[in-house]
């Protein structure tokens, strides 16, 4: 798709209202909010990300290119959220001390918005007492976490084990993700599922949840 391949190369070059055009265009033309999010935004900002590595983009390009993103996922997110789906209960989410990717997080939550979990998003640079405490005041069954460096996702590990030291790690369901993890590093943090993506955490949530 023409368009779609555009809305990559806006994305790529931090074009905000382009893509908020773009976005617009594709709802118009009948696609499903998902498929505008994965397959526009998702699929382009992965571009963004390979080239972010191989040292061909820096840090201003990528914010601008995130900032891009995150217009159409304004725009998409209203969409994604509206459900009739039965309410499945609360989520606790947000990205671990250290780290300020948030654009992965906020995928996840307006997924689960969309799948009837009331979320309650604490944002990115999240110390273990942030956690705790918003998890006891919302009476929490699911805590999420996101991580995008390998130097922040052990502090994952330092959150479990504040659960389990507070004597309630078992009455919650803990879902970690983000780019650098994988199955394995979730099941030796002790977390109950790793998920690869946003709709992976919805399902894996309501299978643990029922
Ligand atoms: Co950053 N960055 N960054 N960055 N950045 C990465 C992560 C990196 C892989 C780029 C690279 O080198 N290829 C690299 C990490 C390398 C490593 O640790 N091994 C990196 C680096 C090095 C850095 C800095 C250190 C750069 C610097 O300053 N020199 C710095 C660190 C800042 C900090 O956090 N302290 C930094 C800064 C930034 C920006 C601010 C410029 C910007 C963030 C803007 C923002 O988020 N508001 C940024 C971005 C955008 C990226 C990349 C390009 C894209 C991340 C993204 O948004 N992806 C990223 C490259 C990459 O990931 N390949 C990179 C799109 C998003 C939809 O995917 O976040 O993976 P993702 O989320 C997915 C799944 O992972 C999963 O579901 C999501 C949706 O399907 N998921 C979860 C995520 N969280 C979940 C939680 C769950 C469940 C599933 O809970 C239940």
């Amino acid at each position: 798709d023409e368009l779609v391949q555009q809305m990559h190369d806006d994305l790529y070059d931090g074009l905000k209202e382009e893509i908020e055009e773009g976005t617009n265009i594709l709802l118009e033309r009948g696609w499903a909010p998902y498929k505008v999010l994965t397959e526009a935004l998702v699929a382009g900002m992965k571009v963004v990300g390979d080239d972010f590595r191989d040292g061909i983009l820096f840090v201003p390009e990528v914010l601008l290119a995130a900032n891009a993103m995150k217009t159409g996922m304004g725009i998409l997110r209203p969409l994604l959220a509206e459900t009739d789906a039965p309410k499945m209960g609360t989520m606790v989410i947000g990205t671990v001390k250290g780290d300020i990717h948030d654009i992965g997080k906020n995928l996840v939550s307006m997924m689960m918005e969309g799948a009837g979990f009331d979320v309650v998003d604490l944002g990115i640079n999240n110390a273990v007492e942030n956690y705790l405490e918003a998890l006891e005041r919302e009476e929490a069954a699911i805590l999420g976490m996101s991580a995008l460096l390998t130097t922040t996702m052990p502090y994952m590990k330092v959150v479990i084990d504040q659960l389990k030291e507070k004597g309630i790690r078992d009455q919650i369901i803990v879902l970690v993700g983000g780019a650098p993890l994988n199955e394995e590093f979730g099941r030796a943090i002790g977390a109950d599922a790793y998920c690869r993506d946003a709709a992976v955490a919805v399902e894996t949530a309501k299978q643990l949840i029922a």
